[in-house]
């Protein structure tokens, strides 16, 4: 905290608690992230509700759904306080020293400067002229292929090989991007002997903890669904209309059965393509939902750390966490690769791991190919994680935090 006191006011606050602690502690400024997009749309009521009051106290915005220009266009306007836009930790550490040196006016940070130099990043999109669905050309359809059974699949706990899912585990990404470690000046072969002797062993002992304690209890569901594509929507069948052969799958129901219609973008480029267009839509195709969590306790526990102030650590679990999440998403792509026997370049076990060149892919909505985060709730409606105790919040938020959803290709 580079000597500022930080008073953690938790997750999905609600304003009346940042405004208690505020003037419980007299603070000088008030931090808010957002992860998601829709959190962000949260900031922006929050600093017009601040406004309404009357507060003018310097406010510090991050996270990484957070963009300049959400700041500068939908947040600046509607509030009379000084708003730095903080992309890292380190730019939160330059705002309080303003703040502190009462420059609390001067809010230019790393990204308000790029502005200086560089004007052009809000050039407008240019229209683009999608052409009609006739004309554009789909992409090869893979091999027939159905699930060997339709029902959904619900594993928790001990019912999970929690060894399997560690396995799945990115160490690269979880050493580097989530804990942080960066070779930095050292030599290439200094910080890989410092990742073997130190970080790996850190890894090792975090694990057996998790594991040992039961705090790692992961959830995860998945199933199949009969559909069938036309232009950028995907209708979703009920099982009733479930295939075993191709000859059944020709059996299409009248559209307007659909017990849900996801509906993709466009590529605004060149083959102007989207999800859709990789099912099938001259016949009944398969498509695959999954829900992946790190489970309910982990979240608590990482709390417990913080609250002792053990905030090494509490990072070093949460980094676990979000990959443990990660990796049973990956398990539950490879499981259900596996049922449709598509595993032409893969092993055909889940001990086999193979994190690239594999056929089809995962998209979770609130991500470019789907980008509508209200296409998590169509996720929950056909897996129904509640019955576990994971929840979707207004904003489409899951929690536990380290939860994931997705929807399969083939
Ligand atoms: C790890 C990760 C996950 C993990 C864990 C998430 C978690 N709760 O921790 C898992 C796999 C569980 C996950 C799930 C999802 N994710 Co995700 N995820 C990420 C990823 C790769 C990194 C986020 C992260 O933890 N970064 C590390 C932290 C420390 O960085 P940070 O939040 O940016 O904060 C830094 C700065 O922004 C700044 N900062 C932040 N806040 C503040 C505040 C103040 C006051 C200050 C001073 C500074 C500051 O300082 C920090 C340190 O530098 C991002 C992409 C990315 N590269 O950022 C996507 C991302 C956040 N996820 C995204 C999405 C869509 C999802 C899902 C909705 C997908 C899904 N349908 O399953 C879910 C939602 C989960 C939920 N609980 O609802 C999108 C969100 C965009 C959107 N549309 O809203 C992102 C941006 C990816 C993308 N490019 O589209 N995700």
């Amino acid at each position: 905290n580079n000597g500022f006191k930080v008073v953690n006011v938790g997750i999905k606050a609600g304003l009346d608690t940042f405004i208690d602690k505020l003037q419980e502690h007299n603070a000088h400024a008030i931090g808010m992230s957002g992860l998601l997009v829709k959190s962000t749309a949260v900031m922006k009521e929050n600093l017009e509700e601040l406004q309404r009051l009357g507060i003018k106290v310097p406010v510090l915005l991050g996270g990484a759904a957070l963009t300049k220009n959400f700041i500068d266009d939908y947040c600046r306007p509607y509030y009379d306080g000084p708003i730095f836009y903080c992309r890292d930790a380190f730019d939160g550490v330059v705002s309080m020293q303003r703040i502190e040196a009462g420059d609390a006016n001067n809010t230019a940070l790393a990204a308000d400067l790029i502005k200086i130099i560089d004007t052009s990043d809000r050039v407008e999109e240019e229209a683009v002229e999608i052409p009609p669905y006739e004309e554009i050309p789909l992409p090869e359809k893979g091999t027939f292929t159905f699930p060997p059974i339709w029902d959904r699949i619900a594993k928790t706990g001990a019912k999970l090989d929690k060894e399997l899912i560690f396995k799945w585990i990115n160490h690269r990404v979880l050493f580097r991007q989530r804990w942080g470690y960066k070779r930095g000046k050292q030599d290439s072969e200094t910080f890989l002997k410092y990742e073997k002797d130190v970080v790996e062993p850190t890894y090792q002992a975090l694990k057996a903890e998790l594991v040992d304690k039961d705090i790692f209890d992961p959830i995860a569901i998945y199933a199949y669904y009969p559909c069938i594509s036309h232009d950028n929507k995907l209708y979703i069948f009920d099982k009733k209309y479930l295939f075993n052969s191709l000859e059944e799958s020709k059996n299409v129901p009248p559209l307007s059965e659909a017990i849900k219609v996801l509906e993709f973008p466009r590529q605004k480029r060149k083959p102007f393509r989207c999800i859709a267009d990789f099912f099938a839509n001259d016949r009944l195709d398969v498509v695959a939902f999954t829900l992946a969590s790190a489970g309910l306790k982990i979240s608590d526990y990482e709390r417990s750390i913080y609250d002792k102030g053990e905030f090494a650590k509490y990072y070093q679990v949460h980094g676990l966490g979000v990959e443990l999440a990660e990796a049973l998403a990956e398990v539950l792509h490879k499981q259900i690769r596996l049922d449709l026997d598509i595993v032409p370049k893969e092993g055909h076990t889940l001990n086999d791991v193979q994190m690239k060149q594999y056929v089809g892919c995962r998209y979770s909505p609130g991500y470019a190919a789907c980008p509508d985060l209200a296409m998590n709730r169509d996720i929950f409606d056909l897996l129904n994680p509640e019955e576990f105790g994971i929840e979707l919040s207004e904003t489409f938020q899951m929690h536990p935090e380290q939860t994931t959803c997705a929807i399969v290709v083939t």
